[in-house]
């Protein structure tokens, strides 16, 4: 499988509970290169358009809320299969069903509060990507 980028977001909980660097080390200890990095807050905005393929489902007021709490980090990791290897790593969704050894598993919260998001295709890496990071801050 050629190098590819997926995109990823250190969630509000894990950036409020000090897991940045832990989090950080594991993904560049699986063989990811950071490519882009940043702390930000999302607005409003930002997360509803971010999360817009949710806006039906039961959960999205409070996973809007939830995003704009607190700061998150933005990253951009390049490897061989990218995406697929990057859900491995961090698990299933709800992090009492993740796998040991998974970030969701060691460090998420709740089925919201879950630590890190994961693109699902190449596709979505590069719009996520470019929702976050301009031009001169994609490496
Ligand atoms: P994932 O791809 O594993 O991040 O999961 P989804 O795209 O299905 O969901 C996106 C986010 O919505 C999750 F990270 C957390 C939130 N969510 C809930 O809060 N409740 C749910 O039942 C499902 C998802």
């Amino acid at each position: 499988m050629a190098q590819n980028r997926t995109f990823t977001m250190l969630k509000p909980d894990a950036v409020a509970n000090g897991h940045i660097g832990a989090i950080l080390e594991k993904i560049n200890a699986s063989g990811f290169r950071i490519v882009g990095l940043k702390m930000t807050q999302l607005t409003k905005a930002d997360a509803e358009a971010f999360y817009a393929v949710h806006a039906e489902r039961p959960f999205y007021g409070e996973l809007v809320a939830y995003m704009t709490e607190g700061p998150i980090v933005a990253a951009i990791l390049e490897k061989d299969n990218a995406v697929e290897d990057f859900r491995t790593l961090i698990g299933a969704t709800n992090p009492a069903d993740a796998a040991e050894g998974t970030i969701r598993k060691m460090y998420a919260e709740s089925i919201s509060a879950n630590a890190v998001h994961g693109s699902d295709s190449d596709e979505n890496a590069a719009i996520e990507a470019a929702f976050h990071f301009a031009g001169k801050e994609n490496f």
